[in-house]
């Protein structure tokens, strides 16, 4: 790149697709009417919509020539060749199980793998991986390093997994009870955090010690490769693609949702390097998926994938997408809004806890500031806090993360740096009215996964418990 002039996107657009702004007014009607669960809000009442970059990615025009060449086939479908040749090139692993999205690998996988009273290690488990992992009634354990925690902390490897305190949990429950170990790339349920090659190194050499398998949760792997060439000493000469090949030949396999880094709009898979791994998810792949040459997919998206997968290691892709998502965040720290740092690669993360001091975790800081921004820019953001983390299976009690987050995700190649200002402006209102923004409770809560459909009701800054930040917040 000519580093004398700006970045810019590194693609002209095609086809667009009409947005509208509501008032003010009209945000508040709709949010009323969805229970204040953003999830529950209709998308055409959404001005920039920063609730997920899983599959709001834009596709490329190679991408939807490819899907006319979808072959359809229940069986021996050419759609599949291409996407396991495409997946075998960029990650490396022979055999390959399309899923109809990531959560469809999990539910393979773990279905092969994980018997009820096992313990899954991983850095920080997404919240649908945790959901499958307890549907086998095994434990999903969070292990990453203390500094993920500390939203103010600016290591640059945040997803890495603590892999002394796994060895020594290995160590207490024995070989047996864990079945594989699970390494989020980046680390979404951590602030989108990269996990470092040295890191991933060392997680290989302990799985080599007990015997256990490796698996990565390849979501975002590029980016978290993109992250490695930026920031590790040594691989700043080297192609993201190559970098991502590398990561990969750590791995026994990965589950993978191609609504991410897959650039397509659906689907996902679940690859292995050991034949009798893959021979051990087979059975689990037909009775859930379907077919293994089509995984609960058309031919023509498994085309999208094979196509997308390619794209994604791209240079220019990369350094503008991590780019954009930088300069959102560049512009919210200029406005003072708290954020979770640094900025991850496909989301910007508010810092609830800063952002609304006076408001308790009971109450749901995070759900009621994405609330907040709705209303006052119409961006739509989603709460990564106390609600997603649910409750606990066994005791019923709630599990308050010691993160409290709205996260803005990004989509890839969809939204121009105009958008990205908004979203700035509609935070910066958003701060100026925080002593005055209250909390929330739950009046409707379903048993699984219950923030996408949870209902809440406003609980009033007034009937907050009093604790010292509210005092000042009031300035009584
Ligand atoms: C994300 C999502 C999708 C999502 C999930 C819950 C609420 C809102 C949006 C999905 C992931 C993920 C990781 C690391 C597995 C999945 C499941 N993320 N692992 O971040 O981030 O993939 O959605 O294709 O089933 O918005 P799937």
């Amino acid at each position: 790149m000519d580093d004398a002039l700006p970045p810019a996107e590194p693609f002209r657009i095609k086809a667009v697709e009409g947005i509208r702004r509501l008032t003010r007014d009209q945000r508040l009607r709709a949010l009323e009417a969805a229970h204040h669960n953003l999830f529950l809000l209709k998308s055409e009442d959404v001005y920039i919509d920063l609730l997920t970059d899983s599959g709001t990615g834009a596709m490329s025009d190679r991408q939807w020539a490819a899907m006319m060449a979808g072959d359809e086939a229940y069986a021996g479908s050419r759609s599949f060749d291409r996407l396991a040749e495409s997946a075998s090139e960029v990650m490396g692993f022979p055999y390959l199980i399309p899923a109809h999205q990531g959560r469809g690998a999990e539910h393979v996988l773990f279905s092969a793998l994980v018997a009820p009273g096992q313990q899954v290690i991983g850095n920080v488990h997404f919240d649908t991986t945790r959901a499958h992992i307890e549907h086998r009634q095994a434990v999903a354990l969070d292990l990453a390093v203390e500094e993920i925690y500390d939203a103010q902390d600016r290591s640059p490897f945040k997803g890495n997994l603590d892999v002394e305190r796994a060895e020594a949990h290995i160590r207490g429950v024995g070989r047996d009870a864990v079945p594989l170990i699970l390494v989020t790339v980046t680390c979404n349920s951590g602030g989108g955090q990269p996990v470092s090659m040295a890191n991933l190194t060392a997680v290989r050499a302990l799985a080599d010690r007990w015997g256990i398998p490796f698996f990565l949760d390849a979501c975002r792997f590029a980016e978290n490769a993109y992250f490695i060439q930026q920031r590790e000493p040594g691989y700043a000469g080297r192609t993201v693609a190559s970098i991502a090949r590398e990561m990969c030949n750590l791995a026994d396999g990965c589950t993978f949702s191609a609504k991410k880094d897959g650039l397509a709009n659906i689907g996902g898979f679940v690859a292995f390097r050991d034949a009798s791994l893959y021979q051990k998810a087979i059975p689990w792949a037909i009775l859930f998926e379907g077919f293994l040459t089509y995984g609960g997919l058309a031919g023509r998206d498994l085309e999208a994938i094979a196509v997308g997968l390619k794209e994604v290691v791209e240079q220019p892709y990369l350094e503008w997408r991590i780019g954009q998502v930088a300069r959102l965040a560049d512009g919210l720290r200029a406005a003072g809004v708290p954020l979770v740092e640094p900025a991850g690669g496909h989301a910007v993360f508010l810092d609830a806890r800063r952002f609304l001091p006076h408001v308790p975790q009971t109450a749901y800081p995070a759900q009621s500031l994405a609330c907040e921004l709705y209303a006052d820019g119409g961006v739509r953001g989603v709460e990564v806090g106390g609600v997603m983390a649910g409750r606990d299976p066994k005791t019923g009690q709630e599990r308050f993360p010691r993160l409290e987050m709205v996260r803005l995700a990004v989509p890839r190649r969809v939204y121009t740096d105009a958008h990205m200002a908004v979203v700035v402006e509609a935070a910066r209102l958003t701060l100026a009215s925080s002593a005055r923004i209250g909390g929330l409770r739950i009046v409707h809560e379903p048993p699984v996964l219950r923030h996408f459909s949870a209902r809440f009701a406003p609980v009033p800054l007034s009937d907050l418990p009093r604790s010292p930040e509210t005092r000042a917040a009031r300035g009584s």
